[in-house]
């Protein structure tokens, strides 16, 4: 049967006479049927990709992709006067996932089949995933996103394991996402829950009773670990996660044979940074009850288990009480206990203990110590893993440490949503960077041609415009298309410098009012979601709010300069913001973005970086080379040696440059105290004035100066678009595909 009599069977009558709700249902079902149809018996050794977040993005379109029935199925909804963009507005995003390391794992697992290897994910499925985001007196406020519904991408299976916990027993129970790659074969994504939480015990905003976890568990993702109850929670997630993983892993594998001696060369378990680490113990602890002996069961696990880090952050390194271990899974504490002792007999080195002085464990280090690989996520990332972070593990295991460039799938980020810029490719160099991304190099024999770069110069506007017509449908604000989109669309951390690119803007509304207009008017597109708790991180959305409020309400200054905080940043608004976007900010402090994968995705869509010499930033300035990209601000290594000498004063650079004075100060002017809240603006301005760990005001300067040198560039539009082509062409690496490869080849050798 065609898409059309499948669609018309489920129906029960025309496609013409279904609602868009109705034919979005119908589509799912459809799909799901012939993704099943494409699942395969596994070979021998299975990988398996525990994490707890899974960035999914809506998948109806994706999925058609996917299947290659796309374009038909547009065709056939059009011709019933449906149309397909409309149909997936009906589509709930799942948000069941913080940022980069979320979406990673969705990009990988769309890869790994694309790839045709046999890999699962496994994960949680959170009722009201992270949060909905929305402003409300130029404040975040968070409101739970229900995204589960009667029809949906779920499939309810009869898996369920006992989690015993250390006061009770929960029972979980397994629902599957299919993941069909592209041309190739479905592979699952699996997503525990336990049918004993309940809904209607959140009130007010995302508030619930943080104890009743029989009821809550698997409510939020992450709910907020400022206190003792949300940090202990995220420990009972963490344990029900990994204790229905390794059951399902032990199931699999006997059932195809493994005497669990064998494991790993049954299956191969990647833990996506520390929030899955607990499965090791776990898994040794199942393997003793099962008859292997300590030292065997920790070699056989130390066999299957590889460790990714996503991060240097020294507060994002999950470290977690002895105590609280003890009150929620009590049986792990003996088997962590005789790891560290493990450790502490062989290495006199307190910085690579397990349990330290204090009781704390250090779930990094159980990952290093066992497990037999551990990788950084971007050259630059896994250099300072090697020379700094981790040093120690690194003299000790010099072989397990690896490097894996991230990378995005280029169904979602540039097939799904840029299909102009598709068109163009199939045109100039023909569709064989679907299969082979490299094969955008060739792009670069079109760098001269002006047809080509004209091309290139209209996708982007046209859209611009649908982006506009978006945000004026969504939003209610007007902007002009002509103008430079700027974007920095990311999650709200002061290591990635929102607050500078808000200084530049206060900076330029300034000399806009001293009458130095900007030659070509500039619209600065931010999107990011800050951390219930982050105190300061909501101060600095705040301050963009406010600033979006007077620059876009004052006539003298809105022709040339206007501010947008896109609400609830999101997959589905990311795939309609990027296309859009000229400029990509991406200006951490060097050393602190582990990869970025914005920056990637921006990149293949026609966009300039304007960034540090950070992360994955670094691969991408190699690639597409210094007249191609706007790299500014203090190295890596620069900033580092300000760290261990502890010699960054930003108080002098607010007391000894006017400019940066001027706009440190403006954050607690009369305009915007008009606007805003005194108690969060001076909070902010004190933090930068008196603090400033991320070292804004060092790279101030260096930043306007080198963006200003970009929106002088952007005018001279022939050669921007060679630029864009560039950009285009050298993104052939940052293809998840590639990532994929890397860590089969490397890692996971299925
Ligand atoms: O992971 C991000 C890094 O910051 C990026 O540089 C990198 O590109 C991506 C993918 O490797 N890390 C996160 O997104 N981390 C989190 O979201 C997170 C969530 C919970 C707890 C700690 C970190």
């Amino acid at each position: 049967m065609n898409i059309k009599e499948l669609l018309t069977k489920h129906l029960g009558k025309s496609i013409s006479q279904a609602s868009d709700g109705e034919t979005y249902r119908a589509l799912l079902i459809v799909v799901k049927e012939l993704s099943a149809q494409k699942e395969q018996q596994g070979g021998k050794k299975k990988l398996y990709y525990i994490s707890a977040e899974f960035l999914i993005g809506k998948l109806l379109s994706d999925n058609l992709i996917n299947l290659g029935i796309y374009e038909e199925t547009k065709k056939v909804l059009a011709q019933e006067g449906k149309s397909l963009s409309k149909i997936e507005e009906m589509e709930p995003e799942p948000s069941l996932g913080n940022g980069g390391l979320g979406r990673l794992a969705a990009c990988f697992l769309d890869s790994i089949a694309t790839l045709g290897l046999n890999g699962d994910g496994i994960g949680l499925n959170y009722h009201l995933g992270l949060f909905r985001q929305t402003f409300e007196n130029t404040l975040q406020k968070e409101l739970p996103n229900p995204w589960i519904e009667k029809e949906s991408w779920l499939h309810k299976t009869a898996v369920s394991y006992p989690v015993e916990f250390g006061n009770f027993t929960l029972h979980s129970r397994m629902y599957d996402i299919a993941v069909t790659g592209y041309e190739n074969r479905t592979n699952k994504l699996h997503l525990f829950d336990a049918d004993t939480v309940d809904e209607t015990i959140v009130k007010d905003g995302i508030d619930f009773d943080k104890e009743d976890v029989e009821r809550n568990l698997t409510l939020f993702l992450y709910p907020d670990d400022s206190d003792e109850k949300g940090r202990l929670l995220r420990i009972y997630q963490q344990y029900f996660m990994v204790s229905c993983a390794a059951q399902f892993i032990l199931d699999e594998c006997i059932s195809k044979g493994c005497t669990l001696y064998d494991l790993a060369d049954y299956a191969v378990i990647q833990i996506n940074d520390t929030h899955p680490t607990m499965i090791i113990p776990e898994l040794i602890r199942l393997l003793t009850k099962r008859g292997l002996d300590m030292d065997t069961a920790i070699s056989v696990v130390t066999h299957t288990c590889a460790y990714t880090n996503h991060t240097i952050l020294a507060e994002a390194l999950e470290k977690w009480p002895l105590s609280y271990l003890k009150k929620v899974v009590p049986q792990l504490v003996p088997i962590i206990e005789i790891l560290d002792d493990k450790v502490r007999r062989k290495f006199s080195d307190e910085s690579v203990v397990i349990i330290d002085q204090n009781d704390i464990v250090h779930m990094a280090h159980i990952d290093i110590h066992y497990g037999f690989s551990v990788n950084g996520v971007a050259a630059l990332h896994t250099e300072i893993l090697k020379k700094n972070e981790l040093h120690s593990f690194y003299q000790i295991y010099p072989e397990k440490f690896n490097n894996k460039t991230n990378g995005i799938t280029f169904r979602r980020w540039l097939i799904h949503s840029n299909p102009l810029l598709t068109q163009i490719l199939d045109r100039t160099i023909g569709q064989g960077y679907r299969q082979d991304a490299d094969r955008l190099e060739s792009l670069l024999h079109f760098r001269t041609d002006k047809s080509v770069l004209h091309s290139l110069l209209e996708m982007k506007q046209e859209n611009k415009r649908a982006l506009c017509n978006y945000l004026e449908r969504t939003q209610s604000v007007t902007l002009n298309p002509d103008s430079i989109f700027d974007m920095q669309i990311k999650r709200l951390h002061e290591y990635k410098r929102q607050q500078m690119h808000a200084l530049y803007i206060i900076d330029t509304y300034l000399q806009i009012k001293s009458g130095k207009k900007p030659s070509t008017p500039i619209t600065a597109i931010f999107g990011a979601k800050a951390a219930p708790a982050y105190v300061i991180a909501k101060d600095i959305i705040h301050l963009i709010l406010c600033l979006q409020e007077l620059i876009n309400h004052d006539p003298e200054v809105s022709p040339y300069l206007k501010v947008v905080m896109v609400e609830n940043y999101n997959v589905t608004n990311a795939e309609k913001l990027i296309p859009a976007c000229d400029i990509s900010e991406q200006i951490s402090l060097a050393s602190k973005e582990a990869s970025g994968t914005g920056n990637m995705k921006f990149m293949l869509n026609g966009a300039v970086t304007l960034g540090t010499e950070d992360g994955a930033n670094v691969e991408i300035h190699e690639r597409v080379g210094d007249d191609n990209i706007f790299i500014f601000g203090a190295s890596s290594d620069a900033v580092i040696r300000h760290y261990a000498k502890a010699d960054y004063v930003s108080k002098d650079y607010y007391e000894n440059d006017k400019e940066i004075k001027a706009a440190v100060d403006f954050i607690t002017s009369k305009e915007l105290l008009s606007i805003g809240k005194e108690e969060n603006l001076a909070r902010l301005k004190k933090e930068l004035i008196g603090k400033d760990w991320f070292m804004t005001l060092l790279d101030f300067q260096a930043y306007k100066a080198k963006k200003e040198e970009a929106f002088k560039a952007y005018e001279n539009r022939l050669a921007w678009a060679e630029k864009m082509l560039v950009n285009i062409a050298s993104a052939g690496f940052f293809s998840s595909d590639r990532t994929i490869k890397e860590y089969n080849r490397d890692i996971w050798k299925l």
